[in-house]
């Protein structure tokens, strides 16, 4: 079974839509099979997000996800990784759709990073990697 890394971001958290974002996933009939709340370290953040080393959100991207407790789960079903970021909608939380949880429940405050609620695996390979980083076990 097919299975992707979901993060609820330190917004996601702040804001109280843990139990929003696991409905969601949970509704659409995809299971939880690991979960921890957690302080992102840096080290695990930048394994994380190497494919955006450079970038210009790069940095504010890393400070924004240690700024309070996230929570990293780990959800299976079959094409979960494409099905996540269809529930979680495309990276501007102005502009996703509708019925998304970045559309529904975000908007781009204008910070130099955007904050947009939920990380999910955007291929296999992203997954398996990711997975290993949070959850090595
Ligand atoms: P996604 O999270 O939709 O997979 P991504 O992997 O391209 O998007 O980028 C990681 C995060 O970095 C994203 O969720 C929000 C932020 N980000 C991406 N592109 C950005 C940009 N052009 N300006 C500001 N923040 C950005
Ligand atoms: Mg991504």
């Amino acid at each position: 079974m097919e299975q992707t890394l979901v993060l609820i971001k330190p917004d996601g958290v702040r804001r109280n839509l843990v139990g929003e974002v696991i409905a969601r996933i949970e509704r659409k009939s995809y299971r939880v099979v690991a979960l921890k709340m957690m302080h992102a370290d840096l080290e695990t953040l930048g394994k994380h997000y190497a494919e955006h080393l450079g970038k210009p959100f790069y940095e504010p991207l890393l400070e924004f996800m240690m700024s309070g407790p996230i929570v990293a789960m780990v959800v299976e079903g079959h094409r979960v990784i494409e099905g996540f970021r269809k529930i979680a909608g495309t990276t501007d939380p102005t502009t996703a759709e509708l019925g998304t949880i970045r559309g529904d429940l975000g908007a781009d405050q204008g910070t130099r990073v955007v904050q947009n609620l939920v990380h999910g695996s955007d291929s296999p390979e992203s997954a398996a990697r990711e997975i290993a980083i949070f959850f090595p076990n």
